[in-house]
C-alpha cells in the first residue's frame, strides 16, 4: 500500500525512443525505481511508427546509434551506409535486449495528463488505458522526442475518402517483424501531400512503381542527394578502426554528425575556387553539403543567396520541365535554412510522364472528396492518399500531455507564447518535470542518438546529486529560466534558421495560433557549447536551480 508522500515510483520516463530507453537504464543503475511508458507496441520511438516505404536515416549509420554502447558498435552490423527504418529499429531492439529495458516500460499506453500534486509532492500519471487509477513518481522524465505528435492536415472530408488512406508517421506494422506492412501501390492513383523529409522518400520510392502519382507541394524544399549505397566489409572495418577519429569529429562539430564546417566564409572565397568545391560536396554523402560547407553559409545572407543559387542550378539540371522545376525551387527561403530532406532520384521522379507536381500555393486544396482530393482547379480521383505532412514538432510531444503544475499552471497556457524553459530541460513553476530534448534543448537540433545520450548522462548526474542528498524536489529559477530563454533568442538570431518559418520555429499552418508562428525552439548555440554550458552549471553546483 503506498502512502500518501510516497509515490509509486521514484521516476517515470515518458517514451522508449533513443533517448528514453537509456535514461531509464541509466536511472535504474542508480538504483531508483523506475517506470517507462510507451505509446507504441514496442520500443524504438520515432522507428517504431515511421515505418513507410523508404523511410531511411540522413545520418551515417554507425555515428546515429548509441556512442556510449561499445558492444552494440562492435555487434552490430549496419549494411548501408545510411540504414533503412527496418535496420535501426532492429538495431533498437538488439539495444534494448541488452539494456534489458522492456521489463520496465508499460507499452501500448499513451499517457493522459501529469498533474503536480504539490501536497504529496509528486507528479500524478493519468494514463489513456488505466482508467482513473493514474500512478505517481517523484519525478517525470518526457522523452517524447521532437517529432511525435502526429499532424494531419485539416482538409474538410479528409475522412469521406472511399480510398486508402496513409499517414507516414502511423504506416500500418507488419506484425513479423520491424518493418511497414508492405502495400502493393503498383498500378495505382497514388496522392502524397507533404514534401518534407518523408514526403520526398515516399515519392521517389513509390514514383517509380504506381501508375499516377500526385504530389501535393506547399512549400518546397532544397533537397540534396543521400549517396547511399551498401557498406563493405571492407568500410565497415575501417570504420571500425577510425571510431576514435569520427566519435572526435561528432565531438567536435555544432551538430553532432561526422561533418565539420570550413572555417571560411563563402563570400572571401574566389568564385571558381567556391563552384568547384560546391560540385564535389554535392556529389559527397550525407549531409556534407549542408554541415561540412563553409561556415557562414547560414548565418551570412550573401553567402546564403550564393550557396542557394548553386543548388537551384542543381534542380534545374535534373529536371527537364522548366515550369517544374521552378515549382520545385524554393522562393521563400534560402539553403539549409529548413531541414535538408535527402534523396536519391527525388528531382528525376518529376521527369516521369505518371508524375504530376500540384503547386499548392497557386492550386490551393478545397477539400477531400469520396474519389480523391478537390483543388481550386480540379478533383484528382485516387486509389490511395498518403499524408506527409509532419508533426507538431518539438512542443506538441510535450504540450499534448496536458501538464499541470504548481498552482493549477498548465504548461500550455505557459507556452502559449512560445516555450520557456532552462537549459531546455525544465520550465519555472513544474518541480521535478525534466524534457529530455525538449524545446530549447542542445540535442533537439542535433544527431539526436549523440547529442541525447551526453544529456542522459548528465540527467543521471543531477539524480545522483539529488539521491545523495536526500532532496525530494528540484525545480528552476524564473530568473534562470528567463536568462536561458534569452540566450536561445540571441543565439538562434544570429543564424537564417530563426527567421525562416520551419518546424524549427514552431510554424505550424495546422495548429491554430502558430500559422505565422516565427520563434526559435531550438538551441542553435551548437551541440559543444551547449555541453560546456551544462557542465559548468553542473560545476557550480547547479545553479539555477533549486532543491529541496
Ligand atoms: O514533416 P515536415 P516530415 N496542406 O513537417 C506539408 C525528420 N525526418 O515528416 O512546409 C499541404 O518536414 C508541409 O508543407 P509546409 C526530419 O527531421 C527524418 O516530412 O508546411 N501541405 C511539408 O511539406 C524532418 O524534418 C527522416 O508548407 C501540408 C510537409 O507537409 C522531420 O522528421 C525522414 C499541410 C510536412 O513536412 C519532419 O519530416 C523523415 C497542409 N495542410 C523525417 N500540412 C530521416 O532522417 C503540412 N503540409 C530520414
Amino acid at each position: 500500500m503506498k502512502t500518501a508522500t510516497q509515490p509509486d515510483f521514484d521516476v517515470v520516463v515518458i517514451g522508449a525512443g533513443f533517448s528514453g530507453m537509456y535514461q531509464l537504464y541509466r536511472l535504474r543503475e542508480l538504483g531508483l525505481r523506475v517506470k517507462g511508458i510507451e505509446a507504441g507496441g514496442g520500443v524504438g520511438g520515432v522507428w517504431y511508427w515511421n515505418r513507410y516505404p523508404g523511410c531511411r536515416v540522413d545520418s551515417e549509420s554507425i555515428a546515429y546509434a548509441y556512442f556510449w554502447s561499445e558492444r552494440l558498435r562492435e555487434e552490430f552490423v549496419w549494411t548501408e551506409h545510411f540504414a533503412g527504418q527496418t535496420e535501426v529499429l532492429r538495431y533498437l531492439n538488439r539495444a534494448a535486449d541488452l539494456m534489458d529495458i522492456r521489463k520496465d516500460f508499460l507499452f501500448n499506453n499513451r499517457v493522459r495528463s501529469l498533474t503536480w500534486n504539490d501536497t504529496a509532492g509528486y507528479w500524478s500519471v493519468e494514463l489513456e488505458d488505466m482508467g482513473a487509477v493514474p500512478i505517481t513518481a517523484r519525478f517525470v522524465i518526457t522523452a517524447v522526442g521532437p517529432l511525435s505528435a502526429v499532424q494531419w492536415p485539416k482538409f474538410p472530408g479528409i475522412h469521406t475518402f472511399n480510398g486508402e488512406t496513409y499517414h507516414t508517421a502511423l504506416w500500418p506494422r507488419d506484425e513479423r517483424g520491424f518493418g511497414g506492412m508492405h502495400i502493393d501501390f503498383t498500378g495505382k492513383r497514388v496522392g502524397v501531400v507533404g514534401t518534407g523529409s518523408s514526403g520526398t522518400q515516399i515519392v521517389q520510392t513509390i514514383g517509380p512503381v504506381v501508375n499516377q502519382l500526385v504530389v501535393f507541394q506547399r512549400t518546397p524544399n532544397w533537397c540534396m542527394p543521400l549517396g547511399n549505397r551498401p557498406l563493405t566489409e571492407r568500410e565497415r572495418e575501417e570504420q571500425h578502426r577510425s571510431w576514435p577519429e569520427i566519435a572526435a569529429i561528432c565531438e567536435k562539430s555544432v551538430s553532432g554528425f561526422p561533418h565539420v564546417s570550413v572555417e571560411r566564409n563563402a563570400v572571401d572565397v574566389p568564385a571558381e575556387e567556391r563552384e568547384a568545391f560546391w560540385e564535389k560536396l554535392y556529389r559527397a554523402p550525407g549531409y556534407a553539403f549542408w554541415l561540412a560547407n563553409y561556415q557562414d553559409i547560414i548565418v551570412d545572407p550573401r553567402s546564403n543567396a550564393l550557396v542557394t543559387d548553386f543548388v537551384a542550378r542543381q534542380i534545374r539540371r535534373r529536371v527537364k520541365d522548366p515550369k517544374v522545376a521552378e515549382k520545385l525551387i524554393p522562393k521563400n527561403h534560402g539553403y539549409g535554412t529548413r531541414r535538408v530532406p535527402m534523396e536519391k532520384n527525388y528531382y528525376e521522379v518529376f521527369n516521369q510522364p505518371n508524375v504530376t507536381l500540384v503547386d499548392l500555393y497557386d492550386e490551393p486544396v478545397e477539400s477531400v472528396t469520396t474519389c480523391g482530393i478537390r483543388t481550386s482547379r480540379r478533383e484528382y480521383e485516387f486509389d490511395s492518399i498518403i499524408y506527409a505532412t509532419g508533426f507538431d514538432a518539438i512542443i506538441g510531444g510535450i504540450t499534448r500531455l496536458n501538464i499541470t503544475g504548481l498552482a493549477g499552471r498548465r504548461l500550455n497556457d505557459v507556452w502559449a507564447e512560445g516555450p520557456q524553459t532552462y537549459l531546455g530541460l525544465q520550465v519555472h513553476g513544474f518541480p521535478n518535470l525534466v524534457t529530455l530534448v525538449g524545446a530549447h534543448n542542445g540535442a533537439s537540433f542535433c544527431n539526436i542518438p549523440r547529442c541525447s545520450g551526453v544529456q542522459v548522462e548528465w540527467i543521471t548526474e543531477l539524480f545522483a546529486h539529488v539521491r545523495d542528498r536526500g532532496y525530494r524536489r528540484v525545480e528552476v529559477t524564473a530568473d534562470a529560466e528567463r536568462k536561458w530563454t534569452e540566450l536561445v533568442y540571441e543565439t538562434a538570431n544570429m543564424t537564417l534558421l530563426a527567421k525562416t518559418a520551419s518546424w524549427f520555429t514552431g510554424t505550424n499552418q495546422n495548429v491554430a495560433g502558430r500559422e505565422n508562428f516565427v520563434k526559435p525552439l531550438v538551441w542553435a548555440g551548437g551541440n559543444p557549447a551547449y555541453r560546456d554550458i551544462c557542465a559548468e552549471v553542473a560545476r557550480s553546483g547547479y545553479s539555477g536551480f533549486m532543491f529541496r
